[in-house]
């Protein structure tokens, strides 16, 4: 049977990240894998996250299982930190993940059980892992333009255009906030023309928020998904937790499948179950327990938004710091995109080979599509990310 396998691409992402670790020479920068570091280096626990453990390990008093969809108190936290009040609470079905991976998981299984001909719409470039499970799943896949490689900035008509393509029942996955990989984002206006479309053609939106807090704060950064949730007819949300809560290896996500029938809610909450319990049964609950127990207690709550927005600002200030380091080598604002874009990424737009040549000559890792983890700089760093740019003629 083994003898039958085929070995399978492996994830870049991933790769680049062992490649780095490789890599002997002393002066080396990580700009890869999408994991914030601050400006030692150093991935910390969250202090509230650290808390709850603490409370968490002296009052469980049993780890017996939970339920299919997890906690139904983390899904009413989770619910109201990304929602809000845009829907009644009626209106959602939700259950737990593991990560946010596997929300968009259960979310594409669920859209090929409810339209088997449903082709998802992706931006391109989208979150690799979104392709791969796609394909994995046997979906059509149509991309979407999205990033403008002049502009640094989102094509916008291009998008549009590409979307007027789509039939009613087909999908089309959208990113929150904080675009991974480009960090090139909509804006309000662009967001109401886009649920226009929906609207006009009978698309169904599913939304991938996995960096809320990491933009422009926790509320801006929701509020697309409010906008979309509250102005289309159905939608689906895939929610991560592994960076905002910092929780990356505990694995914590929750999909919700948004319906304005609340009647519908009955049914869509039996198929996430029925989905969950398919693939692992019940999902991971450590780390969406902490997350509850932050979310609904004031004093951990507070200290977790105070932190996150520190998070938030750090990576602000080196988007800055780097933008204005390469306005005042160049002369030109050619790169003052870096510093509009939100989130942990940002595409610098160029080629793969000057990405290569990055890595040979000066050690700075990026992924061949030019995306650089912001968090991997600090103060340091910056300028000679800013030279080793300017010096291989980006
Ligand atoms: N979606 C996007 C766009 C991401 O960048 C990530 C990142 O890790 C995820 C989903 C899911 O992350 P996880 O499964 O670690 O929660
Ligand atoms: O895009 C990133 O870097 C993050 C982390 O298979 C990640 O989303 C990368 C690769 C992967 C899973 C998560």
């Amino acid at each position: 049977m083994f003898d039958q396998l085929k070995s399978q691409p492996a994830d870049k992402i991933l790769a680049l990240m062992q490649a780095f670790k490789d890599d002997p020479r002393e002066q080396k920068i990580d700009l890869g894998v999408g994991v914030y570091k601050n400006a030692e280096g150093v991935t910390p626990v969250m202090r509230a996250i650290k808390a709850a453990e603490h409370r968490l390990w002296e009052e469980q008093q049993t780890k017996a299982y939970v339920g299919l969809a997890g906690d139904p108190a983390f899904a009413d936290a989770m619910i109201g930190l990304i929602l809000g009040d845009a829907v009644p609470r009626e209106a959602v079905a939700a259950a737990a993940t593991p990560g946010g991976t596997g929300a968009c998981r259960q979310a594409f299984e669920l859209i090929r059980m409810a339209t088997p001909g449903a082709r998802v719409f992706v931006s391109d470039p989208t979150w690799p892992n979104h392709l791969s499970i796609l394909s994995y799943l046997g979906m059509d896949v149509v991309p979407y333009r999205y990033f403008d490689n002049e502009t640094g900035g989102v094509d916008f008509d291009g998008m549009l255009a590409d979307l007027r393509a789509a039939r009613a029942g087909d999908v089309v996955l959208l990113h929150g906030c904080c675009h991974n990989p480009t960090g090139a984002n909509l804006n309000p206006v662009e967001w109401q023309a886009v649920i226009d479309l929906l609207n006009e053609s009978g698309l169904i939106p599913m939304i991938d928020i996995a960096y809320q807090g990491f933009g422009d704060g926790l509320e801006a950064d929701a509020a697309a998904t409010r906008m979309v949730a509250s102005r289309v007819p159905e939608c689906l949300i895939a929610a991560s937790c592994s960076k905002n809560f910092g929780i990356y290896r505990e694995r914590t996500g929750l999909l919700m499948a948004v319906s304005q029938d609340t009647a519908q809610r009955k049914l869509n909450q039996d198929t996430l179950a029925f989905l969950n319990r398919q693939n692992y049964s019940f999902p991971p609950d450590h780390g969406a327990r902490l997350v509850t127990m932050i979310l609904n207690d004031e004093a951990l709550r507070a200290d977790w938004m105070a932190e996150l927005e520190d998070v938030r600002l750090s990576m602000l200030s080196l988007r800055q710091a780097l933008a204005d380091e390469l306005q005042r080598l160049t002369g030109s604002d050619r790169f003052a995109f870096l510093a509009q874009h939100r989130g942990m990424f940002s595409r610098l737009g160029t080629t793969p080979d000057l990405v290569e040549k990055l890595r040979a000559e000066h050690g700075i890792y990026m992924i061949g599509d030019s995306r650089m983890n912001i968090a991997g700089l600090n103060a340091n760093t910056v300028p000679v990310l800013a030279r080793a740019i300017v010096d291989v003629g980006v």
